[in-house]
């Protein structure tokens, strides 16, 4: 299959693409550097240190005999040349991966704001229409957040996989509908998940395409069995008050030695999923391409943990003590969170735990970088309502081991 990854030098896309190549897809690389750029604004690098992406293409080239093509091009400013380019390599399928995806950084600023509603929302139109003006029938698999279903809305009801069954009252009796779950993002990022969803659907009916949303919650771990084949093919680590996502976080902190960083009380229940079970997630979607003209909704998570027990988890393991900071974010202190996966599962997804090794093999990672990490980058700023105390205003400084 020759498979487009938008956004493949990315986080997930980067490994996604690797994982693709290695299974013998055809695999193009489409993306502006975008994130490489958010790096040098703020100051911060990965805490692994990612290579040029033509370097990486290459290495893959050598350690592998396969070939991975890159296209720098903005999904959200050229439109034509992305037009041109379906027509040129005609994909049986596309992962669009190709958006801002930092809920804090969404949150920064009015220029921050307003660059993620640009950025992702023309983008993914940009991407369907493209699909409409080609005729090019390429399987679409956008990789979503949980956080459209928002937390603590359906208290412990189980969220389904996109769609609710409800009951709506009319003069002659009550009629059954499947509607989207109703939306409730947290932050202008994952707002701007929602608009996509509502995109899909319209596209999907409108003009068939086939779209497959997966709902995918907090990504950890840093490496797959491709990355580790070279040095230079090594994932990027986001460790940063906007990027760094919680887990990867409290495991870096724990290498330097620096308080674990909770939000209040620790008490959000977020949903996980490890970095190799969202490549084997993407291949299982691209394996298996939705038959109806409505976009199929999955949700792409493995586990369900209280942000206080990974850190408790953490701390237990490595002695660091934990630091309840003021929530720089403006979400409930406590939720409960239940959620169906049972299509991957029936699909053959084996989950990847917590338990299973891969936190050694993260720490390993965060220990053997550790020279690399801006103690004052670890701390989060970016706050949700103009006014509200960042954690830094409130907080005596934290002593950095
Ligand atoms: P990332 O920022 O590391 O990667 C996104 C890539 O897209 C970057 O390489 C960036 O340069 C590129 N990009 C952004 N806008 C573009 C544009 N207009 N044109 C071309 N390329 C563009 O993010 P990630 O962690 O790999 O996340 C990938 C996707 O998965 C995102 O859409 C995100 O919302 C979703 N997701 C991520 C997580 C997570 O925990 N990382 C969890 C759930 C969902
Ligand atoms: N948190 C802490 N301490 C930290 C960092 C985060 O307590 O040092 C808390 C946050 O306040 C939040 C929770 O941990 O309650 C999760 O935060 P996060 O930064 O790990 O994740 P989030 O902002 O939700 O975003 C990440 C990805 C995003 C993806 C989303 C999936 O950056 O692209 O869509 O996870 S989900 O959360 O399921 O919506």
């Amino acid at each position: 299959m020759h498979v487009l990854v938008l956004g493949g030098d990315g986080f997930c896309g980067w490994p996604t693409a690797l994982h693709l190549s290695d299974r013998g897809h055809d695999v193009t690389v489409v993306d502006n550097l975008s994130r490489r750029a958010i790096d040098l604004e703020l100051e911060v690098e990965s805490l692994t240190p990612i290579r040029p992406i033509g370097e990486r293409v290459r290495v893959w080239g050598e350690v592998s005999g396969r070939d991975i093509a890159f296209v720098r091009l903005d999904l959200a400013r050229e439109y034509d040349r992305f037009v041109t380019l379906l027509k040129d390599r005609r994909p049986d399928a596309i992962v669009h991966f190709a958006e801002q995806r930092a809920a804090p950084y969404s949150m920064r600023s009015p220029q921050a704001k307003r660059y993620t509603v640009d950025n992702n929302v023309r983008a993914t139109h940009n991407l369907l229409e493209a699909l409409v003006t080609t005729g090019i029938g390429a399987n679409l698999v956008h990789l979503g957040t949980m956080g459209v279903y928002g937390y603590g809305w359906s208290g412990s009801a189980p969220i389904p996989e996109g769609y609710l069954t409800v009951k709506v009252p009319t003069p002659d009796g009550d009629i059954e509908r499947e509607i989207l779950h109703p939306a409730n993002p947290g932050s202008v990022y994952h707002l701007t998940k929602v608009l996509d969803q509502l995109m899909f659907a319209f596209y999907a009916g409108n003009d068939q395409l086939r779209i497959t949303d997966l709902h995918q919650g907090i990504v950890w771990g840093t490496q797959t069995p491709q990355t580790v084949r070279d040095e230079r093919l090594v994932n990027r680590f986001d460790y940063d008050g906007d990027y760094g996502t919680v887990l990867n976080r409290f495991l870096m902190q724990a290498a330097v030695g620096h308080p674990l960083t909770v939000h209040g009380s620790g008490g959000q229940t977020r949903a996980f999923i490890h970095i190799r079970d969202t490549v084997r997630c993407i291949e299982i979607a691209l394996e298996n391409p939705p038959e109806t003209s409505r976009p199929r909704v999955f949700n792409q998570i493995t586990e369900t943990h209280r942000v206080s027990d990974l850190a408790q988890m953490v701390s237990k393991m490595t002695g660091v003590e934990v630091a309840n900071l003021p929530n720089p974010r403006r979400e409930q202190d406590a939720n409960e969170l239940n959620v169906r996966n049972d299509q991957f599962l029936a699909l053959g997804l084996e989950p990847t735990t917590l338990s299973d090794g891969l936190f050694e093999e993260c720490t390993e990672i965060a220990g053997r970088y550790r020279h690399r990490v801006d103690p004052s980058k670890i701390v989060a700023r970016s706050v949700w309502r103009a006014g509200m105390p960042t954690a830094e205003d409130l907080v005596v400084r934290l002593p950095v081991g």
